[in-house]
């Protein structure tokens, strides 16, 4: 660890004392001096000199020009998702999932909250009963895109909530998540992938945490009872379809190209609680899943319910996995688009390991030994987490350790490990500052081109200016069509993008304008039907009892009724038509002093429910500006005192 420090250039970079230091109690430090860079590899210095003029590819989007891509952002524990263009790293549009949002009411809106609640487990509503029904945060690490054939197919997004154990899913037409399921007898999911041949098709989730099952008490200090486990979603009902237990913890995971096997990396082999029980194993591994297996000892009865979920042993010694040995505490797991070859991200090891999933059968039929199925283990440097491809055979694998991108051949990376003498080490470029994801353009399809890459950098430092203690991330855009990458871009960033992609934008192609006949709001077509409303020309207000719906349309700038009257104490739902549909008028709709405030995009309706417990005048108004007499748009709610 000293040999380390004093290796350490005290420049600004400097900042990697701290992590070098918690490398070191993990266990690291040896490795160091193994780690040096390569030689023969083409080294830039600071990146500062690495000008945007030396890019092959064009960043710049002026002004009304579009981006060639729709890069979807995840934002760690802000629980959202962000739409960005991509070359422009303009942000374009948040969608909120796991979190609150106050400017389109998510979270408060009856359509949101329907999303928000439905799929929770019984023992989570009754735990969520006296704390307003939903979680109001959530971790968002994973965002993915459905996949048709080994490439996206811009049906939906699936995201990972590590914070509450759920997965979400967002529709890409209208870009609205539309089903948030919690994953039953899993803890904390992280790793989430789809499956990509045939199609999408099963959501894969890891659950990182061991924990008892059940856990209700009956077991607490006794760690070797804990457990994680592995979860299959449909992606189409979004109902968990099958899990399977495991050894050791679960991190991240990827599937193949071929629709058979999932793959997620494993750290604490050794099950233990603290760090230093955690990291004390030279070894831990990669746990290969077999589909067919398991979806034939489904079929076979092989299961036991556990909470409604149909649970099998993937333990050591079942024929449902296999169980890879490689350095301690790996991390990333991504599949190249050559359909063949899986990188392992070593994190405590300067290595990646790669698997060959041609070599997977022989496994499972016990012909050659899990550690068989490796056909490369380059040294990168230190602290290799993930790794992107660009189609051409070569591999971007982020270096946190060493703040470096490095650029390696796969190939060879496979002939040395034949024990040909050649380095496969291409190029490294240093980011700003410990990059944790990096992603390529279509990069973890089949189709990925080989133009762009993000590094999602964990610090800014001093790369803009200072906004406080609370400093932003770096995103950075790369251009990598030329031999040695070249940064183009720093794109500061709120907590915490873990992950991106980045999808060409013909594959997406939302809506202007929703459809009158969206599922989001069946329950309003429900209530309007039951009370003889037509929701595109209401001005209603009807009583039930010391329930109260009022109806009305939005057009701009006017709501269709300038006043509504409720008693003291009434249950209030307000229900709003937007019956515009000019692009890019979307109303709102906010009660001023009352907590109220929501969405009503073009063509969409929305409501909102709450007790009318403060008597007085109320004015409501469209808080999303929509025309010159924007401030115009109010309207009177009378509460009458009790
Ligand atoms: S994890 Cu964050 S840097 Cu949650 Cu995808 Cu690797
Ligand atoms: Cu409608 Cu502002």
């Amino acid at each position: 660890m000293s040999n380390h420090d004093e290796n350490m250039k005290m420049t600004r970079r400097s900042l990697l004392g701290g992590t070098a230091k918690v490398a070191g109690l993990a266990g690291i430090a040896s490795a160091t001096g193994a780690a040096g860079l390569a030689g023969g590899s083409v080294l830039l210095g600071d990146s500062r000199s690495a000008h945007a003029a030396d890019a092959h590819n064009n960043a710049e989007v002026a002004p009304g020009d579009l981006d060639e891509y729709y890069g979807f952002w995840s934002s760690g524990q802000a629980g959202e998702v962000r739409i960005m263009g991509v070359p422009s790293m303009r942000e374009l549009m948040r969608i909120p999932v796991f979190n609150r949002c106050s400017a389109t009411g998510w979270g408060q809106t009856n359509e949101s909250r329907k999303i928000l609640t439905e799929g929770l487990t019984d023992d989570t509503k009754k735990f969520l009963a006296d704390k307003g029904g939903s979680w109001v945060n959530g971790d968002l690490h994973h965002p993915h895109m459905s996949f048709t054939d080994g490439t996206y197919d811009g049906r939906y997004l699936f995201v990972n909530d590590k914070a509450n154990t759920r997965v979400g899913r967002i529709r890409c037409d209208v870009m609205k998540c539309d089903k948030i399921v919690e994953v039953p007898n899993a803890a904390d999911i992280h790793g989430l992938r789809p499956q990509k041949y045939p199609r999408t098709g099963y959501v894969f989730a890891n659950g990182e945490h061991r924990v008892p099952m059940p856990n209700d008490g009956s077991i607490l200090d006794e760690p070797k009872k804990y457990h994680a486990i592995f979860t299959a979603i449909d992606g189409d009902s979004m109902e968990v379809a099958w899990q399977v237990i495991v050894d050791g913890n679960l991190d991240n995971c990827d599937a193949d190209y071929q629709g058979k096997y999932a793959i997620s990396t494993c750290y604490n082999s050794e099950e233990g609680t603290t760090l230093a029980e955690m990291t004390s194993s030279e070894q831990d591994w990669a746990v290969i899943f077999s589909i067919e297996r398991i979806e034939q000892a489904v079929r076979d009865g092989k299961f036991k319910i556990m909470n409604g979920v149909k649970v099998l042993d993937g333990r050591h010694g079942s024929p449902l996995t296999r169980y890879v040995p490689v350095s301690n505490s790996p991390h990333g797991c991504n599949t190249a688009p050559d359909g063949r070859h899986i990188v392992i991200n070593g994190k405590l090891s300067p290595t990646v390991t790669i698997l060959d999933v041609t070599l997977f059968e022989d496994c499972f039929n016990d012909k050659i030994k899990p550690r068989g199925v490796v056909v490369a283990e380059p040294e990168l440097g230190l602290g290799p987490l993930h790794t992107a491809f660009d189609g051409q055979g070569n591999a971007f694998t982020t270096l946190f350790i060493d703040s470096q991108i490095c650029k390696w051949n796969i190939d060879k990376a496979l002939r040395k490990f034949k024990g040909e003498e050649v380095d496969p080490i291409l190029a490294k470029v240093d980011v700003e500052y410990q990059p944790g994801h990096n992603h390529t353009s279509m990069g973890e399809t089949k189709e990925a081109d080989g133009k762009w890459l993000v590094s999602l950098n964990k610090f800014s430092k001093d790369r803009f200016i200072n906004v406080g203690p609370l400093k932003p991330e770096n995103d950075q855009l790369i251009d990598i069509t030329g031999d040695t990458p070249v940064i183009v871009h720093d794109g500061p960033t709120f907590a915490e993008p873990h992950d991106c992609i980045i999808v060409k934008r013909s594959i997406v192609n939302p809506l202007r304008v929703w459809d009158r006949n969206d599922p989001m709001w069946a329950d309003a077509r429900e209530w309007a039907k039951k009370d003889g409303v037509d929701l595109e020309s209401a001005e209603d207000v009807i009583r039930d009892g010391n329930k109260v719906r009022v109806y009305m349309y939005s057009s701009a700038p006017m709501y269709s009724l300038e006043k509504f009257e409720v008693n003291q104490g009434d249950e209030v739902t307000v229900f709003i038509t937007n019956i515009d549909d000019v692009d890019d008028l979307t109303h709102g709709f906010t009660i001023a002093n009352y907590g109220v405030a929501m969405e009503v995009a073009p063509q969409a309706t929305a409501s909102v429910t709450f007790k009318a417990d403060r008597p007085g005048v109320h004015w409501f108004y469209c808080q999303w500006f929509c025309h010159a007499l924007h401030m115009e748009m109010r309207g009177r709610m009378l509460v009458k005192p009790a």
